[in-house]
């Protein structure tokens, strides 16, 4: 469970960060499920491949399937969240440290290749081995969600992704939600097992690994149970369909 604290940090920065969340027995596990599916060894990089998105494959169990997810999911909730896969997206060491940049702009999820979804509220991200600044890590920038919502909230009709047709998309594409954040980006650096909890408007994307350890993270996201009666609606309320 999340004390009252920890609930009142998610709501006002989007994110929450808890430290050594995935026990190290469950992560070896998945770490070596990772190895043996890919077929290289983890400490000889020659046999290393350079896929970001690991196809056909989720650790077992699932993150959102870990009794100590499940409760703080149906805690924020309501009971009401439901998916919580556990796909692996890695950032393959990459070029030289002076190349290194922050990314400019974050994306929100929900808009993928299949198009809109609607109703995701909830991802989680941890990682099989510690990864430091400039090695890959997930970038997100604090308190986004409010400029998000309140772009939702000028432009309710653009929710379902009609926002890449407007005339200013082309020049600012994603930085049109990102720019909007009082916050400057953060790169979620951390030991295998931490986890960060993130709200669907919480900017957020990729960035390059040039250290010397893949980035391997594990990922879950959550959608509303009802979304097909909710995912047009933008709530005044950020916390509408939540339980928090
Ligand atoms: O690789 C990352 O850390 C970012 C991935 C991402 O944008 C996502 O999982 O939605
Ligand atoms: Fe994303």
């Amino acid at each position: 469970m999340l004390t009252p604290e920890q609930l009142e940090s998610f709501k006002d920065n989007a994110y929450l960060i808890l430290p050594g969340f995935v026990e190290a027995e469950q992560i070896a596990s998945w770490h070596e499920q990772f190895w043996a599916h890919i077929d290289a060894d983890a400490q000889d990089s020659t046999t290393w491949p350079d896929e970001y998105v690991i196809g056909d494959f989720s650790v077992s169990p699932r993150l959102g399937e870990l009794p100590e997810m499940q409760v703080i999911v149906d805690q924020i909730g309501g009971g009401s969240f439901t998916g919580g896969g556990g796909s692996m997206l890695v950032q393959w060491p990459k070029s030289t440290r002076a190349n290194w940049q922050m990314p400019e702009a974050g994306h929100i999820d929900g808009y993928g290749p299949g198009g809109w979804s609607g109703g995701f509220m909830l991802g989680a991200t941890t990682y099989l081995e510690p990864v430091e600044e400039q090695g890959g890590g997930f970038v997100y920038w604090p308190k986004s969600h409010h400029g998000v919502h309140d772009f939702f909230h000028e432009f309710p009709d653009q929710l379902a992704g009609s926002f890449t047709e407007r005339d200013d998309w082309e020049d600012r594409k994603w930085g049109m939600f990102s720019d909007r954040s009082p916050t400057d980006p953060v790169e979620f650096t951390g030991q295998a097992g931490d986890l960060i909890l993130w709200h669907c408007f919480l900017c957020h994307t990729g960035s390059t690994n040039v250290r010397s350890r893949p980035r391997q993270a594990v990922f879950s996201r959550w959608h509303h149970a009802d979304r097909e009666e909710m995912k047009y609606d933008v709530p005044e309320d950020l916390w509408k369909y939540w339980a928090i």
